[in-house]
Formats: C-alpha cells, sequence, structure tokens
C-alpha cells in the first residue's frame, strides 16, 4: 500500500543547451535565471531528485563559462536546495565522453552521470539507485544515455537498405537489456534521450513519425513499460508521451526560435508513491527571463506594430522581436530601419527576415516559355528580374535610376 510519507518527489528538466546562441546572440543571463528557478523549486517543493533527460550543452565541446554552469547548478541542487541526487545522460548534442570524465568524482557528491553505453558495456551500469534528501534510497533509476550508430552495430556490419530496421532493433534489444537490469521491489524512473512516434516539433500540431538519428521508430515501452515515470528529453514542446501521463518530455529550457515564442516553459514535479504506481505529475511554470515576439507584414504595417510595441519596465531584460517583412521593391537599409524602429520602443530586432514579392513569387521561368536574351531590351530584362523576386513592376523612380544607369553604361561602351 502506497504510504504518502514513502513518496519521492522528481523534477525533471531537460534539453538545458547550456551555450546555444539564439541568432548568433548569447544568452548567459537567461540561462542563469532559468537555472536559478530550478534551483529555487528544488528547494522550496523539497525535491529528492533531479532528473535532466540530455542535451545539456548545445555542442559536443562546450566554452568555459558554459562547463562552470553546469557544475555551479549542480553543486547548488546538492548544496543549496539539499536534494538527495541528480541524474543525468547525454543527449545527441553533447559528448558522452566530456560528460563521463569526471564521473567517479561526481558519483562521490551524489550526482550520477551516464554519457556513453558502449556496444560491449553491462546494461546493468546504467541503473542507479536514488536516494531521498535523507540519503536513504527509495528507488532505482534507469539512465539511458542518447544511442549512437557506433554504439550499436559493429564497424563492419553492412551499410544496406535493412540498417535503419537493424538499427531499431538493436537499439529496442539495448533499451529491453537495461529494462531487465532494474531489480524488483522498489519503483524505478526510466531516462532516455530519443524522439517518440507522434509527439509534437515545436509548434505544430500533425504527429510527426520521425526517425531518432539513423535509428529508426524507438518504441519508448521497450525501456519505460511498468516505470513509475519516464523523463525524457529531445523534443522542446512539453508534453506527454503516447498519452501516458507519466512519461514525459519536460521541453526545453529556452525557446529555441521565435517560432516557440508563445510556448510557456516548464519542469515537471513528479510524485513517485513507494508501490511501484505510476507517479503523479504537476507543471511547475519558469517565468521567462525576456519577452519574445515575431510580426509580420509590410513594412509600413511592420513599423506600426513596431510603434505600439509596450515599452519594457527600467531595468527589464531587453525584449527581442524578429520581423518578417514581405517587401515589393529593394529597400535598401531595412535592417537599420527596424533596428531604430525597436530601439525607440526599448525593444531589439533580431535576425529580421524579408519576404520578396509576398506569398507569389515563384521559380524562375516556371510555365514561362523560354527567352532569348539577346532578343529583350536591357529594360525588360531588368522589369522581368524585379517581377520574379517581388512579384510587381519596378516603382517609376526605380526604373528612372536603372534607364540612367543603362544610359552611362551604354555611353561610355561606345
Ligand atoms: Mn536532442
Amino acid at each position: 500500500m502506497a504510504d504518502g510519507s514513502q513518496a519521492m518527489i522528481i523534477l525533471h528538466t531537460s534539453d538545458w543547451h547550456l551555450g546555444a546562441s539564439f541568432h548568433d546572440r548569447v544568452r548567459d543571463a537567461d540561462e542563469e535565471f532559468a537555472l536559478d528557478q530550478i534551483v529555487a523549486v528544488a528547494r522550496e517543493r523539497a525535491v529528492d531528485a533531479v532528473v535532466i533527460s540530455g542535451d545539456i550543452f548545445d555542442t559536443a565541446n562546450p566554452g568555459a563559462a558554459e562547463q562552470r554552469r553546469w557544475y555551479r547548478t549542480l553543486q547548488r541542487l546538492i548544496e543549496e536546495a539539499g536534494v538527495g541526487t541528480v541524474l543525468a545522460i547525454a543527449g545527441n548534442h553533447d559528448s558522452g565522453l566530456r560528460l563521463e570524465g569526471p564521473r567517479e568524482l561526481l558519483a562521490s557528491r551524489r550526482v550520477q552521470v551516464r554519457g556513453l553505453l558502449t556496444r560491449d558495456a553491462d546494461p546493468a551500469s546504467c541503473v542507479v539507485p536514488v536516494p531521498d534528501r535523507a540519503g536513504a534510497q527509495r528507488a532505482w533509476c534507469a539512465l539511458v544515455p542518447y544511442l549512437r550508430e557506433g554504439d550499436l552495430l559493429r564497424a563492419g556490419d553492412d551499410v544496406d537498405e535493412d540498417r535503419p530496421q537493424r538499427l531499431a532493433r538493436a537499439l529496442h534489444r539495448r533499451w529491453a537489456e537495461v529494462r531487465a537490469a532494474v531489480p524488483d521491489g522498489l519503483p524505478w524512473l526510466a531516462v532516455g534521450h530519443a524522439f517518440a512516434s507522434g509527439g509534437r516539433v515545436g509548434g505544430a500540431e500533425a504527429p510527426v513519425l520521425a526517425e531518432v538519428g539513423n535509428l529508426g521508430k524507438a518504441d519508448i515501452a521497450t525501456l519505460a513499460d511498468g516505470c513509475s515515470y519516464a523523463a525524457f528529453g529531445h523534443l522542446h514542446q512539453p508534453q506527454p508521451i503516447a498519452g501516458r501521463a507519466h512519461w514525459r518530455y519536460s521541453g526545453a529550457l529556452l525557446p529555441t526560435g521565435f517560432d516557440e515564442a508563445g510556448l510557456e516553459r516548464s519542469v515537471v514535479l513528479a510524485t513517485v508513491p513507494a508501490d511501484r504506481t505510476p507517479a503523479s505529475s504537476e507543471l511547475v511554470r519558469l517565468v521567462p527571463y525576456r519577452s519574445y515576439q515575431r510580426m509580420s507584414g509590410p513594412l509600413e504595417e511592420v513599423l506600426a506594430q513596431l510603434r505600439a510595441l509596450p515599452e519594457p519596465l527600467p531595468g527589464a531584460p531587453t525584449p527581442w522581436l524578429q520581423a518578417v517583412v514581405q517587401l515589393t521593391t529593394p529597400t535598401p537599409g531595412l535592417n537599420r530601419i527596424l533596428a531604430e524602429a525597436a530601439s525607440a520602443r526599448g525593444w531589439t530586432s533580431v535576425a529580421p527576415q524579408l519576404q520578396r514579392g509576398g506569398a507569389a513569387a515563384g521559380t524562375p521561368g516556371a510555365g514561362r516559355t523560354p527567352l532569348e536574351l539577346d532578343a529583350i531590351a536591357p529594360t525588360e530584362v531588368f522589369r522581368l528580374l524585379h517581377r520574379h523576386l517581388y512579384n510587381a513592376d519596378p516603382p517609376p523612380a526605380l526604373a528612372g535610376s536603372f534607364a540612367e544607369l543603362l544610359a552611362t553604361v551604354q555611353a561610355q561602351g561606345g
């Protein structure tokens, strides 16, 4: 029978992508602000174990500042938040070898990291005890890092069209072996980094049946069947997996594009009962460090939207906007115009996009009879090119400038 006092509280977070630039901008303060909140939630909610399901860093070769941020956060979770343990795996962005480097040292500080599960490794090496805040073991955890082709197949294995299927079978076999290595008795957690079939990507609603790298389609039940909570990483939108409330993607720490600007970021607090039944879970929203907004339309419309933006409070982080401007003719200095209009409201224009000719611009020459260049006058070539790029004739001022330029060139050419 479940005893309330024996239940464990798990905080599940994922896809921190520390050091990732956002359209060439660094987000050190944004990362720190989000991690501060995770430490605070772990302390205030008396979390027993923090689970980080992969993609801790954005690249295999993170910078010194990001590595320091990672180790400092681990230290704060243990010492400041008082959690019983931190459990982490490598995702496809991480170097498993780098994460595992200080594995024994970290284990001595109650941090369990698994970066690699090589072909010949004992699957039981991925199964670790989960202590509560008092240090008493209350559960097991199967920590399965992102598996690469080389961890599943031998170098000599044939490269043929059956390879994705063989990789999928090898992944399932490996997952099943780890699952089988979980001892009976205590409840257990499954931690993985993979794409679950039917998961949603970004803001898209349609189910996407994609593959995990080249690994074919992974059936998560192979690893997670019977667990009290499955903590997965890879998809950036928080969501349950296959309709099960106790199998979850916690979602990424920060928005990775303006298309995710409206999505709330959160961590999962899962309450794991002592009797091996499924955990109940709750989303804890993370307060965003800054606002993101995307606006689109013809230039005049975008500028009107810009002028209507709310000014940030004094001292607040600068909000970022992306303007997607539909142009019907070349507009010199567009980036500067947008940057100045944004900064007049206290915002920053980031990575503006141009859409020439709106939706109607097509493939060059599509559906047209090929023309002989020699048979067309230069002004007509210019008009056709402008039509192709902007879906409109050049405005009179631009056509006049071209005629002037053409006359000069022709006069020089004799
Ligand atoms: Mn990933």
